[in-house]
């Protein structure tokens, strides 16, 4: 089971760095607010994990430049993860807002909605350069 996990593993990470997304392309002083905004966002993952992948591909595709943190490979990115989220469970997006109130949000789809409400890019893949 191991070592299907990791030939799985290897596959995902292999496949993703070939098809890697295009970034959309910001003005300057654009990305920099976008970036500003960013810092205070951090992404618990796994390298390998294909939900992980899915949001990371969204990332990039949107020009996000979010911290990762992977939360197997580092003890202390898995204890903030539990003690702050709740969850063993990845990905995470970890969001401190404006008001310092930090909030937790799990799965996928509800991370990259977020992302893509919030930083505005739903036409990304057809506005890649
Ligand atoms: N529906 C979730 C699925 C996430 C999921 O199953 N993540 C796995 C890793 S691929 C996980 O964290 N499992 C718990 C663990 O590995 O401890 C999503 O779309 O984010």
């Amino acid at each position: 089971m191991f070592i299907v996990r990791a030939i799985l593993g290897a596959l995902i990470l292999f496949f993703n760095w070939v098809f890697t997304p295009k970034s959309i392309k910001r003005e300057a002083t654009e990305q920099a607010e976008v970036d500003a905004q960013t810092q205070k966002l951090a992404l618990y993952q796994y390298a390998a994990c294909p939900f992980c992948v899915k949001v990371r591909r969204a990332m990039k595709r949107n020009g996000l430049n979010i911290e990762t943190r992977d939360a197997k490979r580092s003890e202390q990115a898995k204890e903030e993860l539990v003690n702050g989220g709740g969850q063993l469970k990845v990905p995470c997006l970890r969001i401190e807002e404006d008001n310092g109130e930090v909030r937790w949000m799990y799965e996928s789809g509800d991370i990259i909605n977020y992302l893509e409400q919030r930083f505005g890019a739903a036409d990304a893949e057809t506005s890649a350069v």
